[in-house]
């Protein structure tokens, strides 16, 4: 199901990558990998593997922290109790996905204080996505239904892979993020079936939140840095492409059941392929937001700076083995 377009994995970058390992070990890691075992934090990996994980994992749970922020913000205009309080539990999940996640990438060495600085410091990376403002309801509708979907599913097919705590992790996310997808879904049927000023809102939604959409699954295959890697590893268990690829198929007929339309004349699927043609998103930009210079990179992180020193005295509190209890307030 996963994997069928990418180009042929010779080894040569794996190769290239782990010629300080021993190989009898690297070989009864490869079989193990190959057998479709499970590999835990005890065993022994490769320096790259673990390398590569670390980096993925933490990534991911930046990216669900920092993808907290613009739906975030939709909590108290929310139209309606019911939407607020959905809202609210959505936000409270991703944050809780990150938890799950770092302590997933924690299983490898790397301590959270370590992670939140490299994130706070601009060193490492998250999710293209979260790097737009969310201008409207509707915005947080789009977000909820087709970045839900994206992130399902990158997650579903990469919770088959090869590393036991982030496989365990993420097959708990995607159980709350199917949730979020149908209230996503439902909040945009809601929408496009509206007034005509509701439709209008989605419309524009769609129409801005194609290209960051497109991005999302990362570049395409002849341009990934890692895919070879992950996948020999399985820990991707699909190219970028077909993730993207698979995301299309699920997803733009139902968007155009709806009567909205996607930015994008050259959409359409080959019925002899069974692959998408598309507009190549517009990388240049892709590389700028990635890098720190998308439209709210800046706001992003200032917040998680903001929250990271107010929550300090909270943290050296807890970190004070000595003090066994505080004098109640009253
Ligand atoms: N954004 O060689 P590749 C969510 C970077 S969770 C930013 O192809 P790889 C839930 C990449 O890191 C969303 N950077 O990389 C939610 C690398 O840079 P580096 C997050 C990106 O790792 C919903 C360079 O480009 N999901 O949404 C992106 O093989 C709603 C070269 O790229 C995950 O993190 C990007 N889109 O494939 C929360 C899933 N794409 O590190 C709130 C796990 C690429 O060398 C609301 N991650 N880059 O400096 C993955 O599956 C993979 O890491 C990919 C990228 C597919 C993202």
């Amino acid at each position: 199901m996963y994997g069928n377009g990418y180009i042929e994995n010779d080894g040569k970058q794996v190769n290239s990558l782990t010629v300080n390992e021993d190989p009898i070990k690297l070989a009864a890691f490869e079989a193990r990998i190959a057998a479709g075992d499970k590999i835990e934090p005890q065993d022994w990996m490769p320096a790259e593997y673990k390398k590569q994980l670390i980096r993925m994992m933490e990534q991911h749970a930046h990216s669900e922290i920092i993808g907290a922020l613009p739906e975030g913000t939709w909590i108290t205009r929310a139209p309606g109790f019911r939407r607020k309080l959905a809202l609210m539990a959505k936000v409270q999940d991703e944050v809780g996905h990150g938890q799950l996640l770092y302590s997933a990438a924690e299983t490898l060495g790397k301590s959270r204080e370590e992670m939140t600085n490299d994130l706070i410091n601009g060193k490492s990376k998250y999710s293209n996505v979260f790097n737009y403002p969310a201008k409207t309801w509707a915005d947080s509708a789009v977000i909820a239904w087709l970045i839900d979907a994206g992130a399902i599913v990158n997650q579903l097919a990469n919770s088959k892979g090869s590393y036991g705590p982030y496989c365990r992790a993420l097959e708990r996310i995607c159980a709350e993020e199917s949730f979020h997808l149908k209230y996503g879904h439902d909040n945009v049927v809601f929408l496009a079936t509206g007034t005509p000023i509701q439709r209008a809102m989605v419309q524009d939604a769609l129409n801005r939140w194609w290209e960051p959409i497109m991005h999302f699954f990362g570049p395409s295959d002849k341009e990934s840095v890692h895919t070879e890697t992950l996948m020999r590893w399985k820990v991707k268990m699909g190219s970028n492409d077909d993730m993207r690829n698979m995301f299309l198929d699920m997803y733009v007929p139902k968007i155009w059941d709806l009567g909205l339309t996607l930015p994008d004349p050259n959409l359409r699927k080959n019925e002899e392929t069974g692959r998408w043609e598309y507009t190549e998103p517009n990388w240049e930009v892709f590389k700028q937001v990635i890098n720190g210079n998308g439209p709210c990179n800046k706001e992003r992180l200032a917040v998680r700076r903001k929250a990271e020193e107010n929550g300090r005295w909270v943290r050296e509190a807890l970190m004070k083995p000595e003090e066994k209890y505080v004098n109640p307030l009253a």
